[in-house]
């Protein structure tokens, strides 16, 4: 596939898309931006909700690919999660197929094998290859994105990268965060490879950065071109001095997905 570079960025408004709107120009791209709500400091930006199948369609015509952010971001009522993430989802996928767009890189996230026990002392790494145990509804969503990517691909061609985000925020803020973090940097370093890499049909991988604390197998990142920078040590000592070590036992800090498997933060909307 040729360098795409006019990407349409859903979910924009948001955390991550307010980071990767501001890291991918330099990659070449030409952004154009969807949210629901309005982009701040992005007057151009595309206003409306993955619910409504024409403006979707309208904002997918013509771009290369897609970047796939948009929707509910942490836990919710299912009915609402069904909205944004699972139809929704369903309609970017349905306007791309019509408009021809040859890929699409989707926000899936560590919550779609959130049931997964952490690794621990020699344990290996989670391969990604992993059985899917979603640990919410929210995961759940992210499984589904996940097999809608792969049924897009098998029936129609439509290509796509799944990336199970660990956690992309600027620094990490908790000691599971040590081990999932994907720095910003090396955050739009992997959307790059995800939109440039040749003949990825559909690809899972899992998304951070090269941290010592590590608990999943990258190599499918990697095989993409994915190179990264970052490593989440530098914050260790002091969020373990506040925080304390992950410890056995605790339900919490038992599995992949954390504090989702007891306490799920809710979607505040
Ligand atoms: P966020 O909640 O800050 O941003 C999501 C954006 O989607 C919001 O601006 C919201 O207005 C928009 N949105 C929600 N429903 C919509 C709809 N029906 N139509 C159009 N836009 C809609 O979330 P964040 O952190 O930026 O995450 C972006 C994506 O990456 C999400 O899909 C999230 O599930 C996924 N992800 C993020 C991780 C992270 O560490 N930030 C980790 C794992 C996955
Ligand atoms: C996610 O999937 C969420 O969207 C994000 O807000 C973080 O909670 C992240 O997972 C995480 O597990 O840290």
């Amino acid at each position: 596939m040729p360098a795409p570079r006019t990407v349409l960025l859903t979910g924009a408004a948001g955390g991550l898309g307010t980071l990767m709107r501001d890291l991918l120009p330099a990659y070449g791209y030409d952004l154009r931006l969807l949210d629901l709500r309005p982009v701040e400091g992005a007057p151009d930006a595309i206003v409306a909700d993955l619910a409504d199948k024409d403006a979707v369609r309208e904002a997918v015509r013509g771009v290369d690919a897609i970047i796939h952010l948009a929707g509910i971001s942490l836990e919710a009522p299912f009915e609402k999660i069904l909205k944004a993430n699972i139809e929704g989802t369903y309609h970017l996928y349905e306007a791309a197929h019509a408009e021809g767009v040859g890929r699409i890189v989707f926000a899936s996230s560590n919550h779609a094998v959130g049931y997964t026990p952490r690794p621990q002392g020699a344990d290996p790494l989670i391969p990604i290859d992993t059985p899917r145990r979603p640990d919410t509804f929210y995961g759940l969503s992210k499984s589904f994105g996940e097999d809608l990517a792969q049924f897009y691909w098998d029936k129609h061609g439509l290509e796509t990268v799944s990336v199970r985000i660990g956690s992309c925020f600027p620094e990490p803020t908790s000691v599971r965060m040590l081990s999932l973090w994907m720095s910003p940097a090396d955050g739009a370093r992997l959307l790059h490879a995800a939109l440039t890499a040749e003949q990825v049909g559909h690809t899972v991988v899992y998304g951070s950065s090269a941290n010592t604390r590590l608990w999943w197998d990258l190599t499918s990142a990697r095989a993409l071109g994915y190179d990264p920078q970052d490593d989440s040590e530098p914050y260790a000592e002091k969020l373990i001095a506040e925080q304390g070590e992950l410890q056995e036992g605790n339900e919490g800090h038992a599995y992949l997905g954390g504090q989702f498997v007891t306490d799920p933060p809710i979607w505040p909307y």
